[in-house]
């Protein structure tokens, strides 16, 4: 568990010093974050058991994690957190799911994981409906879901895990990418699958965002590189032909701008077309230090799966039942609270630049 305890360090070290100016705002958004004042219940769903917060969590919990993608480095960092979680609660890990994130391909891992008689799945849908039917077979087999990174519709799961408001990751992205291009200019988005629930949320608040504060820049094209690396590749080759004018490229996605960063960075482009988004320091280091990209934002993957799973262990226990104003404990995390909709806030994202990177492994 080395690894978590280092990037929690690491992160910890930075909070509120040489990254202040450019840690975001989190704008309330239907989640509560850890340390806030408990609020009060919901009461629209009077109909849930009520929570035993004492309840044992028993040992041997079955925890499946099941990710929009296998093989994606920012998932293997979560995967690692729910695993290090999982251990502590002495319970199963497992982690299974499709090699393409399209919108239907957990389907069958999430049958296949009722069948077996998971306790908990943790899992980043690549559809918010797609998804639905699955897991609330799951659910009647008495698993406990936990959406985490990209939720389903809030009634096909337990709780949603977030990294971070939503509005906090749209607006930190659009004001990097404003300072970079002196609020002016034709900006496109490179994104994920055309369907993921987080990818399009945040797509909308940047647009909306960008009006209202820079209306000078214009958001002229989003293209989907469906979180394939080479696909992602070639939609940046694909920009950069067909708006010769392009100031700038926002990549909310750890795939995206990876590729992104590679084909800028041995182009012409290097340098006079910014590029900001959503990536791992390790994936992006080269980048930031040959001048291809100036800062860019994520939080930390490995807490994310560690909170999810601790969230689904709380759930399983009965601790919680996912209302909101209910507490629970979440390992070195310490303690959060549900907001609204079922929904707990990780934290605030960290962005980084030049001048920090170094400090991060991750
Ligand atoms: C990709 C996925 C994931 C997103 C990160 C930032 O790995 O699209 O859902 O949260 O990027």
């Amino acid at each position: 568990m080395s690894s978590f305890l280092t990037g929690r360090r690491l992160r910890g070290g930075l909070t509120g010093v040489a990254v202040a100016a450019l840690v975001l705002t989190t704008a309330a958004c239907g989640g509560t974050t850890r340390g806030e004042e408990e609020s009060s219940g919901s009461g629209t769903d009077g109909a849930a058991a009520s929570a035993d917060p004492n309840a044992e969590i028993p040992s041997g919990l079955a925890v499946a994690f099941l990710p929009k993608q296998v093989n994606n480095p920012y998932f293997d960092v979560a995967a690692a957190g729910a695993d290090a979680a999982v251990s502590e609660i002495e319970g199963e890990f497992t982690q299974t799911g499709p090699s393409e994130a399209s919108a239907s391909s957990q389907v069958s891992y999430i049958n296949t994981l009722t069948q077996q008689g998971s306790d908990v799945i943790l899992t980043s849908a690549n559809d918010p409906n797609a998804i639905c039917s699955a897991l609330d077979q799951a659910r009647s087999a008495g698993a406990a879901v936990v959406t985490f990174d990209s939720d389903t519709s809030p009634d096909c799961r337990d709780l949603f895990v977030n990294q971070a408001t939503a509005e906090g990751i749209a607006q930190s992205q659009v004001d990097i990418m404003a300072e970079q291009i002196g609020g002016a200019g034709q900006v496109a988005i490179l994104s994920a699958t055309a369907n993921a629930t987080n990818q399009n949320a945040w797509i909308e608040l940047m647009e909306q965002y960008a009006a209202e504060q820079y209306p000078e820049m214009e958001i002229v094209a989003t293209v989907y590189g469906d979180d394939e690396d080479e696909k992602s590749f070639q939609e940046t080759q694909g920009l950069l032909q067909t708006y010769p004018e392009l100031e700038g490229i926002i990549s909310p996605t750890t795939v995206g701008i990876a590729a992104a960063a590679r084909y800028l960075s041995g182009s012409e482009y290097k340098g006079r077309v910014a590029l900001t988004g959503l990536g791992t320091p390790n994936q992006l280091r080269e980048y930031v230090e040959d001048g291809t990209v100036q800062a860019f934002a994520l939080w930390n993957p490995e807490e994310l799966g560690y909170l999810a799973a601790h969230a689904g262990a709380a759930l399983a226990a009965g601790r919680i039942t996912g209302q909101e104003g209910e507490t629970f404990e979440a390992g070195e995390l310490g303690e959060y609270t549900i907001g609204a909709d079922g929904v707990v806030v990780l934290g605030e994202p960290t962005v980084f630049t030049a001048d920090n990177i170094g400090e991060f492994d991750f």
